[in-house]
């Protein structure tokens, strides 16, 4: 049986991107999989403490309201875990500075500023950490993140080369449509948290208004063809891969019905289907936010878990680095 992790950031809100490129499909297939609140990662870059604390709440409480069954699968919290730093630490001194000085997300996030944490380099050797420690086969992913499970694979074969069998060597899953959902204001741009543009970004708790209004607002062009080319038509062919995910129906379909339909009837389509795609979720989130105690026992259960799998890796790890038991 093969096993799933993957991680999301606390850092601003879920946005469709991530609903679309990762946590919907963790749902989906979610027995077994662990997913986890990657509130250490979410230290990389300037932060605030009490925004950390009450994102890493908000956002736990999103992914069950999306459908994570605690008793179905695993939902944590990175930093619950704390081995995962001792794992990092012993992965850093299998990595190398120019293949992380490498990284696409590194260059993008560290570009323009006067100083970057040394952090913001690790970034993904804490990424290989939390992936190789909990034997993980594979990582449902968007396209951003495929770089650094190609470093995790990297990483995982030279310690086995070096040390001896120890870790499992893992794979990047990416969706085949919706892999990279582009910001509705920027359509040659990726939808994040990170970048300032609200009217471009949807995000899972908005208001059916709200995504009604972002969707009618999105930047398209001056031909009328509702035709999926990504290189001439960037902002139609990123409706299409949203509405064929909202719907699951297959791109071509809906060429075919909403190809002459104009952009006017087509974008009324769009937004209606995001608005029942992401409504149970929203449905579910109230009543998940308003009782916090039942939220700390399902975090506190996930770790307990997860901790049980991360203790048998460090146990392999330590003997085959030659660390000292300690009894
Ligand atoms: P930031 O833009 O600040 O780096 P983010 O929006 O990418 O943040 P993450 O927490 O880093 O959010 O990503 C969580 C998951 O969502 C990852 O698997 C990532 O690949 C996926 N993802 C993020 N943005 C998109 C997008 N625009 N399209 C598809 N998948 C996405
Ligand atoms: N870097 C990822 C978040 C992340 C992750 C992981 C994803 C941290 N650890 C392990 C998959 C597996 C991102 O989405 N920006």
């Amino acid at each position: 049986m093969s096993r799933q992790f993957s991680g999301i950031q606390p850092t601003g809100d879920m946005h469709l991107g991530n609903f679309v490129g990762a946590v919907g499909r963790w749902v989906q297939d979610q027995d077994d999989g662990l997913f986890c609140v990657v509130d250490l990662h979410a230290m990389t870059l300037p932060y605030d403490p009490a925004e950390l604390t009450a994102g890493t709440r908000r956002l736990a409480a999103l992914l069950l309201a999306a459908g994570l069954d605690p008793d179905r699968c695993t939902l944590f919290v990175q930093s619950h875990v704390p081995v995962v730093t001792e794992l990092t630490w012993i992965l850093n001194c299998v990595a190398t500075v120019g293949e992380l000085r490498r990284m696409t997300q590194f260059k993008e996030k560290g570009h323009g500023q006067e100083s970057v944490s040394a952090g913001l380099l690790d970034y993904p050797v804490l990424m290989a950490a939390d992936i190789l420690l909990y034997d993980s086969d594979e990582v449902p992913v968007g396209e951003d993140q495929i770089q650094h499970v190609e470093l995790t694979r990297d990483l995982a074969t030279r310690f086995n080369h070096r040390f001896g069998d120890t870790l499992v060597v893992p794979k990047a899953t990416v969706p085949p449509v919706g892999a990279r959902i582009k910001d509705l204001q920027n359509p040659t741009a990726k939808m994040s948290k990170s970048v300032d543009s609200p009217q471009g970004t949807i995000l899972v708790l908005d208001d059916p208004k709200v995504i009604t209004k972002k969707v009618k607002s999105a930047v398209t062009d001056s031909d009328t063809a509702v035709r999926f080319d990504v290189e001439q038509k960037p902002g139609v062919s990123n409706l299409l891969a949203l509405l064929s995910v909202a719907t699951g129906r297959a791109i071509p379909d809906l060429e075919a019905e909403y190809g002459t339909s104009g952009y006017g009837t087509f974008k009324a389509a769009v937004a209606e289907a995001l608005v029942e795609y992401l409504r149970p979720t929203r449905g579910r989130y109230e009543a998940l936010v308003a009782d916090p105690a039942e939220l700390t026992r399902s975090l506190a259960r996930g770790a307990t878990k997860a901790e049980a799998i991360a203790s048998a890796t460090m146990d392999r790890v330590r003997s085959a680095t030659g660390l000292l038991p300690t009894t």
